[in-house]
């Protein structure tokens, strides 16, 4: 039982041993943020390299995120506590294009946990969505999400959609992803970046308090 069996796991695309795994450390009282970033997190960025250098592809990339997912299920419980009292909504989602989730369903849970009510719009969402719920579940922020850098200009057309909707000035807008930075998040007119979940659920509070 240890973290780097988490991480051969995940990129030997063993569920079953995940599963063992990471139930293990939690039963041993490891540190479920060590479990999650020296393990689970580790291995997607091994399997994101090793799929940038053509050494595996797709199906195993799919497989690899399928046994991550699992791996964070069972961390879930044990990542954030619930805030007493809510401090404000969130609708979130990952920008039109763009399938990735895992790490925008781990910020979710972390702004769970700093005290968001949080409308999670999955994945592939398109800008006229996002200002929808945004209007139908009065927003405090709407946090864009992107892992691919052919989105990125998505994230920015969802922020002009956002304007031209005439809500700008009722929500903050929290941006975040692999391929984003400060300077990005600056140039296109978002109110703050966040680097990871943690972050997130920090910057988040620091919008609305
Ligand atoms: Co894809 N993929 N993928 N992929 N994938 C990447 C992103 C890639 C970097 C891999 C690589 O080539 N090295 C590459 C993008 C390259 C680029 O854009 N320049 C890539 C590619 C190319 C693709 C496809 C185009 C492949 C293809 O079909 N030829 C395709 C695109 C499909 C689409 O979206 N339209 C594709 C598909 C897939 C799968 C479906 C197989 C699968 C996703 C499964 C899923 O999410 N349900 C997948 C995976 C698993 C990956 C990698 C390996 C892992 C992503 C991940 O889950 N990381 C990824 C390589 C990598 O990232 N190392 C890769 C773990 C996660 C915890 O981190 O998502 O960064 P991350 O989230 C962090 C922060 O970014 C931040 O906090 C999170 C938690 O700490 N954050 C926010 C994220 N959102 C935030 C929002 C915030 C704040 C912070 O506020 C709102």
């Amino acid at each position: 039982m240890s973290i780097e069996n988490i991480f051969q796991a995940v990129i030997g695309l063993d569920i079953d041993k995940v599963v063992s795994e990471v139930n293990g450390e939690i039963e041993a009282g490891t540190d479920v943020n060590a479990i999650l970033n020296d393990g689970l997190i580790k291995a997607m960025d091994v399997v994101g390299e090793r799929f940038s250098a053509g050494e595996t592809f797709v199906p195993e990339m799919l497989m690899s995120a399928h046994a991550m997912k699992t791996g964070v299920e069972l961390l879930k419980p044990h990542l954030a506590g619930e805030a007493e009292k809510k401090v404000g909504t969130i609708v979130i989602g990952t920008v039109h294009g763009d399938l990735h989730d895992i790490g925008k369903n781990l910020v979710c849970i972390m702004l769970e946990g700093a005290g968001f009510n949080v409308v999670d719009l999955g994945v592939d969402v398109t800008k006229e969505t996002f200002v929808e719920a945004a209007k139908e579940h009065n927003a405090d922020i709407i946090g864009l999400s992107t892992l691919l850098t052919t989105t990125m200009c998505v994230v920015e057309e969802t922020i002009d959609a956002i304007k031209d909707a005439g809500i700008r000035d009722d929500v903050k807008i929290l941006v975040g992803g692999a391929p984003l930075n400060q300077d990005f998040a600056d140039r296109i007119g978002a109110d703050a970046f966040a680097t990871d979940a943690g972050d997130a659920g920090k910057v988040a509070r620091e919008l609305v308090l």
